[in-house]
């Protein structure tokens, strides 16, 4: 598809490394402006005194090429020279932060700590690194996504990277989303009149797209205008692609399946895209969540097929529920 046959603006909510998959996708085939990336940010921490956003890091070096194929975070062809340093300081070790990463966190603490909204710094980052497409944080206001474990409450980044998502899941809080105000951006993008289609990219429902769901108005304005909202479904035949999704469903007494997934959507989505190896559970899915179902390659290997399924996507717009 080229890119002028698409008429109309688009919004992917995104989380990280499985929904930027898709969003480098609609990337690629949207023209400039076309497409706006809502972006979960309740795995942002402080560390080091530096004010990590890691979700809107992966969708920047994503979108810019910059992203690290092997890890999935963080820049490719990276050092390590400051995290030895801080080694040698006596600092943990347990997070990692490249020395080209870096630049990206000092500049948005700076920027933060002289009155910039996340939004703004946001915007200043994509245009640097040459992004056409608009990315904006769910909200300016802080959200913490907190696991609830066997081993008590942990901080998003210490149950996701410092205990490798080992602990049992238990539930799942959003702290500040009650308070978190929409980002201007975000508003704006789902109040745009041109929007024609907005897409729930393959992201951890539970720890990714749900933080951006909690942020209050934001369902509202998914269902206030009349374009679809497409959901794409991260489990693939009872498996995630990455991540802990599976583990965690399991974990809270849910079946690791695309129809849990869809039941978890229900009322919000109008379409449910689940990959072709889970095509036998349309009826099932009609059936039990009230979820259209396309079933499509949502396996994205290969820049062609983040492309193919971005296609397959917005060739959705039309489909009424
Ligand atoms: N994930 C890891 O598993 N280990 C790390 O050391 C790590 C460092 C890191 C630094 C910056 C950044 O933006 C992301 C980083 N991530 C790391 C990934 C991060 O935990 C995840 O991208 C999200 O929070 C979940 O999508």
């Amino acid at each position: 598809m080229s890119t002028l046959s698409f008429p109309g603006k688009v919004v992917a909510l995104s989380g990280g490394i499985g929904g930027a998959k898709l969003a480098l996708g609609l990337d690629r085939v949207l023209a400039p402006g076309q497409l706006t990336v809502i972006v979960n940010t309740g795995d942002d921490f402080r560390h080091f005194g530096l004010h990590i956003s890691p979700d809107i890091d992966t969708l920047l070096y994503t979108l810019s090429g910059l992203d690290d194929p092997v890890r999935g975070w963080g820049r490719r062809d990276e050092t390590w020279t400051f995290m030895r340093a801080m080694g040698e300081l006596g600092r943990e070790g347990w997070f990692q932060l490249g020395d080209g990463d870096l630049a990206i966190h000092v500049e948005r603490t700076r920027r933060l700590a002289a009155g910039e909204t996340l939004s703004h710094v946001t915007d200043f980052l994509r245009r640097q690194l040459g992004i056409g497409s608009v990315i904006v944080p769910m909200s300016d206001d802080p959200v913490a996504t907190q696991v609830e474990t066997d081993e008590g409450r942990l901080d998003f980044q210490h149950y996701f990277v410092r205990r490798h998502c080992e602990p049992r899941v238990t539930g799942i809080d959003f702290a500040g989303a009650d308070e978190a105000r929409l980002a201007p951006g975000a508003a704006a993008a789902l109040a745009d009149p041109d929007l024609a289609l907005i897409v729930i990219c393959p992201s951890n429902p539970y720890l990714s797209v749900d933080p951006v769901l909690a942020v209050p108005g934001l369902r509202a304005a998914l269902r206030a205008g009349r374009a679809p909202v497409v959901a794409v479904s991260p489990i693939i035949a009872g498996q995630a692609v990455k991540g802990p999704t599976a583990k965690m469903m399991t974990e809270l007494g849910r079946v690791p399946s695309a129809a849990e997934v869809a039941r978890h959507y229900a009322g919000l989505i109008d379409l449910f895209v689940v990959d072709e190896a889970d095509a036998g559970m349309d009826a099932h899915m009609d059936a039990g969540a009230g979820v259209r179902t396309v079933a499509a390659p949502t396996l994205m290997r290969t820049l062609d097929d983040r492309m193919n399924l971005a296609r397959i996507v917005l060739g959705l717009a039309g489909v009424r529920a």
